[in-house]
């Protein structure tokens, strides 16, 4: 039996600090409604979907920046989008920030939900890979202050058997690391979802403005031939708070093509009929049970092991 999922990358324009998440969430039930017409299972949408980029801003309180986190989820804001899941039929993948308390103390993550097309999260993901500088740096036009407001992830690199397939998730600049995609394809995954906010320029490394958009497309090109699997990267787009965010938007399949793109920076919806066979002919090309050689790739877990013991 052939296996085929429709799947869409549901692009965000711009979203402003003053912008309420009672709006956002219209705009992401639109574009979830535009993936029902365009057939599709799942829509997934960006990183920190329902809220500004805020780790560009430093903040010497973090309480601040409460407002940009949700307590629990779904809440009485984003419950309209998961009911509206249920009703369409249409599953999803959200990145939000999560903010709870533990231990009597503050944590937040970098998360993403898998929803399913009943509108119930049947996954969880915290960014592994939290990028950008710890400490304020006021040579800088703006910043990418990720490490001091986000834990890093603790919860590895799940796969869910869902939508027909194995799926896992990354958060933007996970997807620049091979090792994201290699343990989630050794546990079976076919199908990679992500959502990210990269900015087209860097103002700390301006000589990389010229690759933002290859750069970006090749780690997932590479990655998606290599893993044998689909990619699905959804971006927030546009000037945001006075700072551009790329588009390219995009689907990957397993053979590297890049089978859709957005061609805008505002809300824009691509989906693909994936052929989710694809996946396993080609990790069978690589022939990862036979061929792989573990026994030489250990400095990729020593060496992080030594780093550790070094701080
Ligand atoms: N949100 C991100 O993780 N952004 C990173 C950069 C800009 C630090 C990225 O890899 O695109």
């Amino acid at each position: 039996m052939p296996r085929y999922l429709t799947v869409a990358a549901a692009q965000l324009g711009p979203v402003l600090r003053d912008e309420p998440r009672e709006s956002v969430v219209k705009r992401l039930i639109a574009l979830l409604e535009q993936g029902k017409k365009a057939g599709c299972e799942l829509v997934v949408f960006p990183e920190m979907a329902l809220t500004t980029f805020f780790p560009r801003w430093y903040m010497a309180n973090k309480a601040e920046t409460d407002e940009f986190f949700e307590r629990a989820m779904p809440n009485d804001r984003t419950q309209p989008l998961f009911e509206a899941a249920a009703r369409l039929g249409v599953g999803f993948y959200l990145g939000y920030c999560e903010m709870f308390e533990e231990g009597g103390r503050t944590r937040r993550f970098n998360s993403a939900v898998l929803v399913d097309q009943k509108g119930r999260i049947i996954g969880k993901y915290r960014k592994v890979h939290v990028p950008g500088n710890r400490v304020y740096d006021p040579k800088l036009p703006y910043q990418h202050m990720e490490p001091y407001y986000f834990e890093d992830g603790d919860l590895g690199f799940p796969v869910w058997q869902a939508f027909g397939t194995t799926v896992g998730m990354a958060i933007c600049n996970d997807r620049r690391w091979p090792e994201t995609y290699r343990v989630m394809a050794l546990k079976g995954a076919e199908l990679i979802v992500l959502g990210f906010n990269s900015p087209s320029q860097l103002p700390d490394w301006p000589d990389q403005n010229v690759f933002r958009v290859q750069h970006h497309l090749v780690c997932m090109q590479a990655a998606a031939y290599q893993n044998g699997l689909w990619i699905v990267a959804s971006s927030k787009a546009g000037r945001e708070e006075g700072v551009d965010m790329m588009g390219h938007s995009c689907i990957v399949a397993p053979s590297s093509d890049v089978v859709a793109v957005t061609q805008g920076l505002g809300d824009e919806l691509i989906a693909y009929r994936c052929d989710l066979d694809l996946a396993p002919y080609y990790k069978s090309f690589f022939g990862f049970e036979q061929n792989r050689r573990p026994e030489h790739y250990g400095i990729i877990t020593q060496m992080q092991r030594q780093r550790l013991a070094a701080q």
